[in-house]
């Protein structure tokens, strides 16, 4: 069993029902338990050229899929809940892998960690309600600390 920790946005047409019917959804799948997950927190969006403010979510599970496995099982549900990248940076919902039972992996199309978590108080704020002292590499830094360091402007706790 894989410990996994996965980041959920969306920041078109209701952005925390889509949010919540995606982790449903996820809960859902055949090799995936849900254990925890983190407040939902209204973003606003960050490296992007748009308008819309996002729902960010991070969840944990277990799972006995391949990292492969997860990834086309993510973009399936991508897919399922209309997310089409043609269409520009703004999506119904984005689920990445942050984090897969401490494993590097560097391809064209899986990065994980996700590259960017460092930077990321929309990944950090919500990941640190519900696993502060998990420690990752390649920064060898608790999620806690990494958020310490982080900018924590345009991000709100939702509702
Ligand atoms: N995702 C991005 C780029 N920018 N900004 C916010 N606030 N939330 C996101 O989930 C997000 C973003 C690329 O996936
Ligand atoms: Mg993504
Ligand atoms: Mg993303």
């Amino acid at each position: 069993m894989a410990r996994c920790f996965l980041g959920i946005g969306s920041n078109l047409g209701e952005p925390h029902k889509l949010v919540s019917d995606a982790i449903r959804r996820l809960a859902n799948s055949p090799g995936i338990t849900l254990r925890s997950c983190s407040r939902l927190y209204k973003t606003e969006p960050v490296g992007i050229a748009s308008r819309n403010w996002f729902i960010n979510a991070v969840c944990e599970i277990e799972t006995d899929l391949a990292p492969r496995e997860l990834l086309k099982l993510c973009l399936g549900i991508e897919k399922e809940f209309g997310r089409d990248r043609a269409l520009g940076p703004d999506r119904q919902i984005d689920l990445d892998i942050l984090y897969f039972n401490n494993c590097i992996i560097w391809e064209q199309d899986l990065k994980i960690p996700h590259p960017s978590i460092a930077q990321r108080g929309f990944v950090l704020i919500p990941w640190s309600d519900i696993s502060p002292g998990l420690i990752l590499r390649p920064w060898n830094e608790s999620i806690g600390a990494l958020l310490d360091k982080v900018e924590k402007d345009g991000v709100e706790e939702w509702g």
